[in-house]
């Protein structure tokens, strides 16, 4: 970065204390990663200087021989990745991918089916505070009180009692593994579409770590940036039939010009997503999440559902007698850096809820192990024991640094 470090000192200034604090905190956010310095180089390169409206072989612009070759690579590579028939790689993000899907199938007032937002859905699954809960007609389902899981009948009765022109299956904030035979059954019965929002598990599912909603659904919507490891982007998976429906809603539908850097770094990072060694990455994701989640149950922390199968975890903190933001700065303060969030059942407001969620896929990719697991697990049951000690704080800060010392950042290191 020599041109920036000599241009704008003060910009470099903020990226060096950026890199530093990525490289000395423990990073827990469930939708977080560790891109490599492949994927950063592609997010960096001349592809920021085109514009491209339209698709390969078919844009509004001139110049577009390399722009259209690198869309294509990033879509064969999407379609081999996940077994998908038709890929739009274009959306700028998560949100606007899933703004495009209702786009594509829905009219204004339609009915829509998702998983409540408190009880780990997403805002654009028809939150009433997005523009999804106030143009559709938002309908929700909620995990069963007692277990904590998905509970297939319920959903089934509110999908046959509202019909839904859209059903969603898919969480920003769920534990578990969904099953996507019985939500098509559900779709088919009550004559939905079915839409898949894979984007905290995306990586998982690459990885074989996660059943594959490709088969199942009409149409899946990621992020590239969570558990896939690639540049902040997103992308739409759907049958052919959907295709132009999909196709026209991203572009000229929602969005203009696509981000071809970001293309790009799509394309290298499904290239990493395709190696061997994503399969074990995947694997030991799982793996960590499992080994945290039954340390922190031994230490009396209550987990939505009592463990997990996936990469994240949600805490209810009320039997800790803190609330979840109060924790989130606490473990801030330790050097451990998580979201605090909703649970099932919240009766505090979303800006200082009872819970806090946690992931493995960033201390995952940077090499982190059981033994880690273990470590940390003991560090969050201090740190909500010292919430207003700083010296405390301050001391696990130290410990959590010390260890970071000895794991090197993907693309940094
Ligand atoms: N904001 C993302 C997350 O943290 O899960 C979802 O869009």
């Amino acid at each position: 970065m020599s041109a920036l470090s000599t241009q704008d000192p003060e910009l470099f200034a903020m990226v060096k204390a950026e890199e530093a604090y990525q490289k000395s905190t423990i990073r827990l956010i469930a939708s977080e990663n560790y891109v490599s310095k492949a994927v950063l180089e592609a997010s960096g390169s001349v592809f920021a200087n085109k514009y491209s409206e339209g698709y390969p072989g078919a844009r509004y612009y001139q110049g577009q021989i390399n722009c259209d070759a690198v869309e294509r690579l990033a879509i064969e590579r999407a379609k081999k990745l996940f077994g998908a028939e038709h890929v739009n790689v274009q959306p700028y993000s998560g949100s606007p991918a899933n703004l495009a899907v209702y786009f594509a199938f829905c009219q204004p007032g339609d009915t829509i089916l998702g998983l409540n937002l408190s009880h780990g859905g997403h805002l654009t699954h028809g939150s009433k505070v997005s523009l999804t809960g106030k143009w559709l007609n938002a309908v929700h389902y909620s995990l069963n009180p007692e277990t904590g899981l998905l509970d297939y009948d319920e959903i089934r009765k509110l999908a046959l009692e509202h019909r839904p022109k859209v059903l969603i299956a898919g969480h920003s904030a769920y534990p578990r593994q969904l099953d996507f035979a019985k939500f098509r059954a559900i779709a088919d019965e009550c004559g939905a579409i079915l839409f898949v929002d894979m984007a905290h598990f995306a990586g998982l599912v690459a990885g074989g770590a996660h059943p594959n909603p490709v088969p199942y659904a009409d149409v899946v919507t990621t992020t590239t940036h969570k558990t896939l490891r690639g540049p902040r982007g997103a992308m739409i998976l759907c049958k052919e039939k959907h295709a132009k429906a999909i196709d026209k809603a991203v572009f000229p539908g929602l969005q203009g010009g696509p981000h071809n850097s970001t293309t790009a770094a799509i394309a290298t990072a499904l290239r990493e997503a395709l190696l061997p060694e994503f399969k074990t990455y995947a694997a030991n994701t799982v793996k960590n999440a499992q080994v945290l989640a039954a340390a922190l149950v031994k230490r009396g922390f209550n987990l939505v559902s009592g463990g997990t199968d996936n990469h994240l975890m949600l805490i209810d903190l009320n039997n800790k007698n803190v609330s979840g933001k109060v924790a989130a700065v606490a473990l801030e303060k330790a050097g451990l850096v998580l979201n605090y969030n909703t649970v099932p059942g919240e009766t505090r407001k979303a800006s200082d809820p009872s819970g806090i969620r946690l992931g493995t896929p960033s201390v995952t990719s940077r090499g982190f192990g059981a033994a880690e697991m273990e470590k940390i697990a003991e560090w969050m049951d201090r740190t909500l024991q010292s919430v207003e000690d700083e010296a405390a704080l301050l001391k696990i800060n130290a410990e959590v640094s010390a260890l970071c010392a000895k794991f090197p950042v993907p693309g940094l290191d």
